[in-house]
């Protein structure tokens, strides 16, 4: 379908969202929340699609959650506002198929918070992160309490959401909320880059993974343990595990079906 303040194209086994409201630093609205809704059932339904990026337009990845939109919402709307966004970012944190953030400028406030609902981030130099909600009179709302603690640990959390501070990407790498940074000329390559890589290993192996990963994330150790013993288990109905294995003993590369 035809959206206005989001695209979304695919390339191959690639999928690409991009929060396309320049003029506004990429700010989340109503109608952007609405619109990644419908764009991540679309994602979800696509079944040739192995990895999706997330970023944004221009200089910015999002500036936040829209405050000019915010500044006049009843605590009703405030209560609506908040659940459509923290659904939307659930429903991306749960997508099957893997998720990079490409950060390419300001994830401030919500846009920290959407980057850290994707698997992994990826930031060129310019981006700068924070959560600067306190200096605003909330608290982060979609998720940011309790997904930032658990990528960086509660005293990084608590530091950049009590202090309001932003920090740029070399920050960020060092306290582990980014994985890679890169110089901007060699951003959208190296992104590019490792979606095919990840797009290019066995596709029921990755989101089994990515199950095993998250939902082994809320549970105790021996629960986890379990989990991952079972979806191991699942792998080796696939005939991607069979065809892995085989181009393994045959010394070639195996070509994945999603089967
Ligand atoms: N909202 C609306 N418009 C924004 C915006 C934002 N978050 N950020 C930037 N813009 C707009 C600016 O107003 C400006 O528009 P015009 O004045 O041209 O009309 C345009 O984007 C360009 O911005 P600047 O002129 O300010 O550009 P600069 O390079 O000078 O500064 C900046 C860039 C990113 C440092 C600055 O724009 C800035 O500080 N922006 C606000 C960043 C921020 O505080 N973000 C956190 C937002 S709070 C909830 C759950 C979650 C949330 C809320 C509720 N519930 C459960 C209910 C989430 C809250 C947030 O994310």
């Amino acid at each position: 379908m035809a959206f206005e303040t989001i695209k979304l194209e695919q390339d191959g086994f690639i999928g690409k969202l991009t929060i396309a409201r320049p003029e506004a630093l990429n700010a989340l609205n109503s109608q952007v929340l609405d619109e990644l809704d419908k764009a991540l059932d679309e994602v979800s339904a696509n079944k040739e699609l192995r990895v999706l990026i997330v970023t944004g337009e221009g200089r910015s990845f999002v500036a936040g959650a829209d405050i000019k939109e915010m500044a006049s919402l009843s605590p009703i709307e405030g209560k609506e506002f908040g659940k459509k966004g923290l659904g939307v970012f659930r429903k991306l944190e749960k997508l099957e198929i893997p998720t990079i953030a490409a950060v390419n400028g300001f994830a401030l406030g919500g846009g920290c918070e959407l980057a850290m609902s994707c698997d992994f981030r990826i930031a060129n130099e310019k981006a700068t992160f924070g959560q600067p909600e306190v200096g605003l009179g909330i608290l982060p709302g979609f998720g940011g309490t309790q997904r930032l603690q658990r990528l960086v640990g509660q005293g990084w959390a608590k530091y950049l959401i009590y202090t309001a501070r932003n920090i740029k990407a070399p920050k960020a790498l060092e306290i582990g909320l980014v994985q890679e940074v890169l110089p901007v000329d060699e951003f959208e390559a190296r992104v590019d880059e490792l979606a095919n890589i990840v797009a290019n290993n066995a596709p029921i192996g990755v989101k089994l993974a990515k199950e095993a990963i998250n939902t082994g994330a809320q549970v105790d150790i021996e629960s986890a343990i379990k989990i991952e013993e079972n979806l191991f288990g699942l792998s080796f109905a696939t005939e991607d595990q069979k065809a892995g294995m085989q181009a393994f003993v045959n010394k070639g590369k195996a070509e994945f079906q999603n089967k």
